[in-house]
């Protein structure tokens, strides 16, 4: 299949998720294009039949605000033409799901139609696509979508919930390659960053408010006080310097890096015990998939989707979104007992093993030749 992709090309689930997912077809023989404004962050490798095509968006000194969507549309429209794609494979819905259809209308009035499956990934929905100045288009938009899938069981119910929805919404979880985010022997580093045996606590995010970052911080200072351990903050974004103020207020900056934006993070969940997530809203949690894939329990709220992938009590634990107290004596029992430990990192993993890509990816196979048909 000729297959385009759009999504955003940042260290976002979605923009990550279509980036794998680019991949893996790709190397399943099919043609995939991407479409987006920048190289997306996880597009490292070379594949002949991979292609990226960069959105450029003209600036003019009228426009206040660059019309983006118009120039998505229109690079929708040569792409699809110039190469001949069987279907478009939007992630994110806004503005992906409009620009869609506008290629689409544009198209059908050439007399080509071209299959369009919109994938809603959380926040397009549960909190952009629900403000009022988005919700027309957004219903409209996805309403139009040949085919409709969401990354949870819980997104799925949640877009019924507060969208006016016509179509069935399929449900095809998020999945993690598990041959490639595995617990690999790199023990030096780990030395580095924990010379004295330290337990190795890692969050990774975009630090939005949704997040709750500084229940991270809390958590870590609560289990610092127990136990010598270090705390990786990867990623970055608007909650960094509220961060860094509280840990220096509870005492534990020394025991905590900001590491960055990372694109191996399977280098640094290799190294670590325990992965937190203490988000006031997750569809999914991709992040906590693949440390639970790399053998990495996870104490993390109940908020959205993320009952569907960690068992409370059994790959980590769940706790209610600010429960700071709960998550920190978790976080303790499970660091104070090395045989928990062990049965919680054999349970992640094997967790990690129901979302392989393996499994996942003939599902999204199947849709597009339901939809081509
Ligand atoms: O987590 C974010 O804020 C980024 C956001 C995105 O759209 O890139 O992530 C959403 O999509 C991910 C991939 O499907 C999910 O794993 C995240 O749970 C979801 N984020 C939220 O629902 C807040």
């Amino acid at each position: 299949m000729r297959i385009g992709i759009v999504c955003y090309p940042t260290f976002g689930g979605s923009g990550v998720l279509a980036t794998e997912l680019g991949k893996a077809l790709a190397q399943e023989g099919h043609s995939v294009h991407f479409i987006t404004y920048q190289q997306p962050v996880r597009l490292t490798e070379f594949l002949p039949n991979l292609y990226y095509h960069e959105v450029q968006v003209p600036t003019y000194p009228l426009f206040d605000f660059p019309p983006y969507e118009t120039a998505l549309a229109s690079t929708m429209v040569d792409v699809i033409r110039n190469h001949e794609l069987d279907l478009l494979h939007v992630h994110y819905a806004i503005p992906h799901a409009s620009a869609a259809y506008m290629a689409k209308q544009i198209l059908r009035s050439e007399g080509k139609d071209i299959p369009v499956i919109t994938t809603l990934h959380g926040t397009d929905i549960t909190l952009v696509g629900r403000d009022k100045t988005y919700e027309p288009v957004v219903t409209f938009s996805i309403n139009q979508s040949d085919a409709i899938t969401a990354v949870s069981e819980n997104l799925r119910q949640e877009t019924l919930n507060h969208f006016k929805i016509k179509k069935p919404i399929e449900v095809i979880h998020n999945f993690v390659d598990t041959a490639r985010f595995r617990r690999k022997p790199i023990d030096a580093f780990r030395q580095v960053l924990a010379p004295k045996g330290e337990k190795i606590v890692v969050h990774a995010s975009n630090f939005r408010k949704i997040k709750r970052i500084p229940d991270v911080v809390r958590i870590f200072a609560a289990l610092r006080a127990a136990v010598p351990a270090k705390l990786l903050f990867v990623g970055d974004g608007p909650e960094r310097s509220t961060a860094e103020e509280l840990s220096r207020e509870l005492g534990v900056f020394d025991c905590v890096r900001f590491v960055g934006k990372q694109d191996q993070i399977e280098d640094i969940l290799s190294i670590a015990d325990l992965f937190l997530l203490t988000s006031e809203y997750e569809s999914f949690g991709l992040a906590a998939l693949e440390a639970m894939a790399a053998g990495v329990p996870v104490i993390s709220t109940d908020a959205g989707g993320l009952g569907e992938i960690n068992i409370d009590g059994k790959t980590g634990f769940t706790c209610a979104v600010g429960d700071v107290a709960g998550m920190s004596q978790r976080a303790i029992e499970l660091l104070t007992d090395e045989s928990m430990l062990q049965r919680f990192r054999e349970a992640a993993r094997e967790q990690a093993g129901a979302f392989d890509l393996s499994r996942i990816l003939p599902v999204y196979e199947a849709l597009y030749n339901k939809v081509i048909k």
